[in-house]
């Protein structure tokens, strides 16, 4: 039988995770699933926690140090990066703006966030984070009720307590499963506690001034560090690859324990997470699409007037099937240069160093979908995220773009960054895992149409752009 690709076996895994779940709120099997299969999921979540922080330190030091000789740094690299971080932040702007909207957290029925909530306090005491929003929700005694029923505490031993030491014999009872000493071997980070929230901002502030001052340093002592950088950056892009041959099984278990823990012994909350998760599909597809169909086309028309709007799809469109095939920009960049110099006309010269920066830095979708993803899961939670945990979100989502690796589900371990950096619970990325995959695909191709149309206006700006309407569809490159 043909290799089954692996996004279907990682589908197949959801879904049995999935149906376990139901199967285990029906047969009153949760806490088998929580104390037996949800560690496996943990243990995945530190995994890409694991990657993560190095994976952003060498990508982002490879990405600057491969621009070559620093001249090509000054004008037209400024100019590259700055286009590309204005239209990062209007993505994220737009992704903002319709999370906040439509408020897709907030349409799952009040019990199920209110749940959500208390079992976000109890982590996040855990954690000794303060709860930002202000509110603490296990001071009134009606949320009382719910967490002695949710950390199965005696109602007595809640009472004694004070509310600090009652989280804490709460949190105590959920954490330790029987294999938690298997989940302790494999470590959220070498380097540094991921639960410092500002480490991602130094990790990629120090990346970023690391790989300039390599461009400035003579090539004979550079190019052995960079022949460093580059090869340990391809053991950790091996690493990702590695942990994502195992997603099915890691899925299955992610899922599994998530949906039980979420759900408990109530079916009915199966079905409320998604609903939540519908909307939220929604949501992101709505502000891809609108990146894709309206705001490149018009970025295009004002600043280069000559590209009639069907002609750009054509132009682009193996690129963009390409990237929607293989969710991953990195794989499709050849096909991105193709198009878009012999469809765009834009000038080898521009598009052989615009492209492939914008295909290590430049993710629009990606960091749209971090924006909507972050405030979605705080809205499911009952946590209104201030404008300045929003702004956090903001500089955060465009650095962990930045910061993503042109592959696979690359957005989804940086959301583990965006979510830490406002004091949320990286392990949420388990609820919104069912749609990554596909929401991955339409990513990519934003990631991709993006590049394409920061590299038009630059050749446009520079006088290299010589595009002409493609006669008929052979001239269009076919992807072989
Ligand atoms: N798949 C990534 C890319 O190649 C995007 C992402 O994971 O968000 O662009």
């Amino acid at each position: 039988m043909k290799k089954l690709a692996l996004h279907w076996k990682i589908i197949i895994g959801m879904v049995l995770g999935i149906i376990w779940a139901l199967l285990s709120s029906t047969m009153g099997w949760s806490s088998f699933t929580i104390n037996w299969i949800d560690p496996f999921g943990t243990i995945f979540i530190n995994l890409l926690k694991l990657i993560a922080v190095p994976l952003v330190l060498f990508s982002i030091i490879s990405g600057v140090a491969n621009i070559g000789d620093p001249k090509s740094l000054g004008r037209m690299g400024g100019k590259t990066l700055l286009i590309y971080l204005i239209t990062t932040v209007l993505a994220i702007t737009i992704g903002l703006l319709l999370v906040n909207t439509f408020k897709p957290g907030k349409l799952i029925d009040e019990q199920s966030r209110i749940d959500n909530r208390i079992s976000y306090e109890i982590w996040a005491s855990n954690q000794g984070y303060e709860i930002k929003d202000g509110v603490n929700y296990l001071q009134d005694p009606a949320f009382f009720e719910r967490a002695r029923e949710i950390s199965d505490l005696t109602k007595n031993e809640l009472e004694e307590a004070s509310v600090s030491d009652k989280l804490e014999t709460a949190t105590k009872q959920k954490e330790t499963t029987p294999l938690q000493p298997l989940v302790d071997i494999v470590p959220e980070n070498f380097f540094f506690s991921l639960t410092n929230n500002s480490l991602m901002l130094q990790i990629i502030f120090f990346a970023i001034f690391f790989g300039v001052c390599l461009l400035f340093i003579p090539t004979s002592k550079s190019k052995p560090v960079l022949d460093f950088v580059d090869g340990t950056m391809e053991v950790f892009l091996k690493m990702v690859d590695l942990v994502m041959q195992a997603a099915p099984f890691f899925v299955f278990a992610l899922l599994a324990g998530v949906v039980s823990k979420m759900a408990g012994d109530d079916i009915g909350k199966v079905i409320e997470i998604f609903k939540g998760l519908s909307w939220y599909t929604l949501t992101v597809l709505g502000g891809l699409l609108l990146m894709i169909f309206v705001i490149y086309p018009l970025v295009l028309k004002t600043f280069v007037r000559n590209i009639p709007y069907k002609g750009f799809f054509k132009a682009m469109s193996p690129a963009q099937t390409l990237a929607f095939s293989t969710s991953s920009s990195a794989a499709t960049l050849p096909v991105t240069m193709e198009c878009v110099e012999n469809n765009l006309g834009v000038d080898k010269k521009i598009s052989s160093f615009v492209l492939p920066i914008g295909a290590t830095v430049n993710m629009d979708g990606t960091s749209l979908y971090q924006a909507i993803a972050v405030v979605f899961l705080a809205q499911m939670h009952m946590i209104d995220l201030t404008i300045g945990q929003q702004l956090i979100v903001v500089i955060t989502a465009t650095l962990a773009s930045i910061g993503s690796a042109a592959v696979p589900s690359a957005g989804l371990v940086m959301l583990i960054i965006v979510l830490e950096a406002v004091g949320l619970n990286p392990a949420w990325i388990a609820i919104i895992f069912p749609v990554d995959r596909i929401l991955d695909m339409f990513r990519t191709v934003v990631n991709v149409t993006g590049d394409a149309t920061v590299s038009s206006i630059i050749a446009n700006g520079e006088g290299m752009m010589d595009y002409q309407e493609a006669k008929d569809p052979s001239d269009t490159f076919e992807v072989k």
